[in-house]
């Protein structure tokens, strides 16, 4: 087959600071594992206001974004970097809607659904496109120009 950089995606995961504190951490990384993905890459850290402010910076104008920041700073939180071939999307339709609530009812096997709380405390985080993935795992991650990726860039 061809080159297997040409078949496999790599996409980032947050398992939020709700996502932590209420013991989900395991169940996530089984439920990643059991699809197929391959956890490249993982760290436990800490955010802060300007780490998050920056990391959803697309937000910032949104009513919510004060109470985001605060949120996501709240406690340690777990990055991953997953791949596996369309691992973009699949992570995506894997946690499901943004609201758990309405998760609960339309994909009711979804991560958020299970796992999360409120529109706000949704327990894990996916890159919406390869650019955004791009973008941020090279926030957290540093990659060697033969694609291994090293240690956090943001390593508390
Ligand atoms: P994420 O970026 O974390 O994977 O979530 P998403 O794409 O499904 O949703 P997005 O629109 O990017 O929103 C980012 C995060 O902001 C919080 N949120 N709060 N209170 C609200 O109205 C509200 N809306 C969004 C959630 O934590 C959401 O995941
Ligand atoms: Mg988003």
């Amino acid at each position: 087959s061809a080159d297997s950089s040409t078949e496999t995606e790599r996409t980032l995961a947050i398992i939020k600071p709700d996502g932590v504190s209420g013991n989900h951490t395991n169940s996530v990384k089984e439920t990643i594992l059991d699809h197929g993905f391959k956890i490249k890459e993982e760290s436990f850290i800490q955010l802060d206001e300007d780490h998050v402010k920056s990391f959803y910076a697309e937000h910032s104008s949104r009513s919510f974004f004060p109470s985001l920041v605060e949120y996501m700073t709240s406690g340690p939180v777990l990055i991953m970097v997953l791949e596996k071939g369309n691992a973009v999307a699949d992570w995506r339709a894997l946690i499901g809607p943004t609201d758990p609530l309405k998760a609960k009812v339309t994909h009711p096997h979804s991560v958020r659904a299970i796992c999360g709380l409120n529109l706000q405390n949704n327990c894990v985080h996916g890159s919406d496109s390869h650019q955004s993935a791009s973008r941020e795992i090279s926030f957290f991650f540093k990659t060697t120009p033969s694609g291994q990726i090293t240690k956090p860039i943001l390593c508390f």
